[in-house]
């Protein structure tokens, strides 16, 4: 511990903390724009700037080190112009057209400029712009970009991607895509963990709101919306609404009340992905064990994250053929909404509409697929809209989201058991398919919490478990540097696993790149704990149990992995 003293009050803090975490943890805030704890503590907007007793410059609070004795002034005249100089100069390469940018009122910049009584703009502007191929998911505006460098590092160290680098040197100095190619010709995953790390609006998804706007529109029409597990969870954030408020039902009533036909759950077509994935895992591992030279590879590996999908294609090829044909349950719904459930409801495949509410900007890339689509050659989903871009389409719609009442979800597609809502978060995809899977291997339910060893947050974990007296080992990641770092020990033969899930974002679906930003606060486990209490509180907590999917099995599919089945809710990674 060491003594400091910090605008006057002395404190006794770790000798490891920052000068910026020593004044916090005594109660004085220091504004910060280009920090993020861990991931990006460079001190290059110098916004955090303070006034150390006997240093001859003022010093970054980020990223300097409390010493014994120390003395620290935060808020001095030199500190405050200083501030201000600096975010003067930022705001001089920043196109500040704050009225039409997607970030306005949740912007780091626009409430840092504020904050410090910035109402005029002293230097010359210069903004440098980029060219963008529009049509991709992920956007890149660079003159709102303030070159703070956390896209890199998120994108580097999180992701092990490494798409975006700086360009350019000094005053034209300005972040791209590495090497300045085109974003389609490299390795993006499109996770979108660059945007909700952006402090500003330089970085955003691809704005669909008005196709789903116009299809609502549309009297030829019927607009069919699902929503995802782990947007339960983080929709009313922005909106004002506490965790109790903000729930699937009133989500689903403001949804009708936009225009919507129907809306379903994800949920419901999650217990069917595990119905077809559990059955394919275990013929996988029947068969390989068998042994013979066309035995397949183990382990199998999931296949619902449309980002590390993409992140496999593009840098493990060799491990395409592992992960599994079940398509994700965005895409099974689509699939079945258009088939089956056009008949059962009436509707004519060419006029359904199907639209998903995703924390995810990936899942925009897998829509578009040329895979999957259904017979006609229209796509099975639509539209994929992020839950930043249905709060806006809500705020569009001038609604007062605490004024509605809940509203039961449609059927049949709208009920899902407690397995299908822990899909959203890192681990729930494995315990959901081992609760089916030992009760199709055993014949009996297991405890719904048998398989609680997976849950965690360990960026790559791993479980044993004794599955009718077959050792089955299993292993999850999340963040795609993890799961590059689990790819490169079991090409080394260093693990050997049976089954593995991957998620490209951290903590999985609930720390989606979809999902609302809080810029510097990471809610992923907040959210985790809805989805933990939803699965705990259900009624139901098998797939196998889920009564509209063993419906569906029975009037339409036939079993898991029948030809109809195959054909409609599997896929070629490889095609
Ligand atoms: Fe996900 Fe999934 S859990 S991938 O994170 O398998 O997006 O929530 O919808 O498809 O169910 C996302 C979430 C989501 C799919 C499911
Ligand atoms: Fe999308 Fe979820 Fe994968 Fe992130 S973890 S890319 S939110 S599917």
């Amino acid at each position: 511990m060491v003594t400091i003293t910090i605008d006057g009050n002395v404190c006794e803090v770790p000798a490891n903390m920052t000068i910026l975490e020593a004044a916090a943890s005594v109660g004085i805030k220091i504004p910060t724009l280009c920090y993020l704890k861990d991931l990006n503590e460079v001190g290059g907007c110098r916004v955090c700037v303070v006034e150390v007793e006997g240093a001859e410059h003022l010093v970054a609070a980020c990223n300097n080190t409390v010493l014994d004795g120390m003395v620290v002034h935060t808020n001095t005249p030199k500190v405050r112009a200083a501030r201000m100089t600096n975010v003067e100069l930022l705001l001089s390469q920043h196109d500040s057209s704050c009225t039409s940018c997607v970030r306005s009122g949740n912007c780091t910049l626009q409430t840092v400029a504020n904050d410090l009584g910035i109402y005029r703009l002293p230097y010359k502007k210069h903004v440098e712009h980029n060219s963008w191929d529009r049509t991709f998911p992920l956007i890149r505006d660079n003159e709102k970009c303030i070159r703070c460098l956390r896209c890199i590092q998120v994108c580097e160290k999180v992701q092990g991607l490494g798409v975006w680098d700086l360009t350019n040197r000094a005053s034209h100095a300005s972040v791209d895509v590495r090497g300045r190619k085109p974003i389609t010709e490299v390795d993006c995953a499109a996770c979108g963990q660059c945007i909700t790390h952006c402090p500003v609006g330089a970085l955003r998804e691809r704005d669909d709101t008005e196709r789903v706007f116009d299809a609502m529109a549309d009297p030829n029409k019927v607009v069919m919306f699902q929503i995802a597990p782990a947007v339960r969870t983080s929709w009313g954030e922005e909106l004002g609404l506490s965790r109790e408020e903000a729930t699937v039902e009133r989500l689903c009533s403001l949804l009708h009340a936009m225009g919507a036909s129907y809306v379903f759950d994800t949920d419901f077509s999650a217990d069917l992905t595990i119905m077809e994935e559990g059955s394919e895992l275990l013929h996988r591992i029947a068969e390989h064990d068998a042994g013979g030279e066309d035995a397949p590879a183990l382990p199998l590996m999931t296949s619902c994250c449309p980002g590390w999908v993409r992140y496999v294609k593009a840098r493990y090829p060799q491990f395409v053929p592992q992960v599994s044909t079940s398509k994700s349950p965005q895409q099974m719904f689509g699939a079945m909404a258009k088939t089956h459930y056009a008949d059962v409801l009436g509707v004519e495949a060419k006029d359904a509409f199907c639209v998903s509410v995703m924390p995810c900007v990936a899942k925009k890339t897998e829509a578009a697929l040329p895979t999957m689509v259904g017979e006609s050659g229209d796509p099975d989903v639509d539209v994929a809209l992020t839950v930043r871009e249905v709060v806006r389409m809500i705020r569009a719609s001038h609604m007062d989201p605490a004024s509605y009442e809940d509203r039961e979800l449609d059927r049949p597609l709208g009920f899902g058991t407690g397995a299908g809502v822990i899909f959203g978060t890192t681990g729930g995809v494995m315990e959901a398919a081992l609760r089916s899977a030992y009760f199709l291997v055993v014949g009996e339910n297991p405890a719904p919490d048998a398989f609680k060893e997976v849950r965690g947050c360990d960026g790559w974990r791993e479980a044993v478990f004794d599955l009718n007296g077959r050792e089955l080992r299993v292993a999850i990641a999340h963040g795609l540097a993890n799961a590059g770092k689990l790819l490169d020990a079991l090409e080394r033969g260093a693990v050997h696993y049976d089954f593995v899930e991957v998620m490209a974002c951290p903590g999985g679906c609930v720390g989606g790149g979809g999902q609302p930003i809080h810029d510097g606060v990471e809610l992923a486990d907040e959210r985790t704990a809805v989805l933990r209490a939803l699965d705990h509180d259900a009624q139901i907590r098998f797939s196998h149990e889920n009564p509209d999917v063993a419906a569906c099995y029975r009037d339409f599919l036939g079993e898991p992995l029948s030809e109809l089945s195959e054909k409609l809710l599997h896929t070629d990674h490889t095609a």
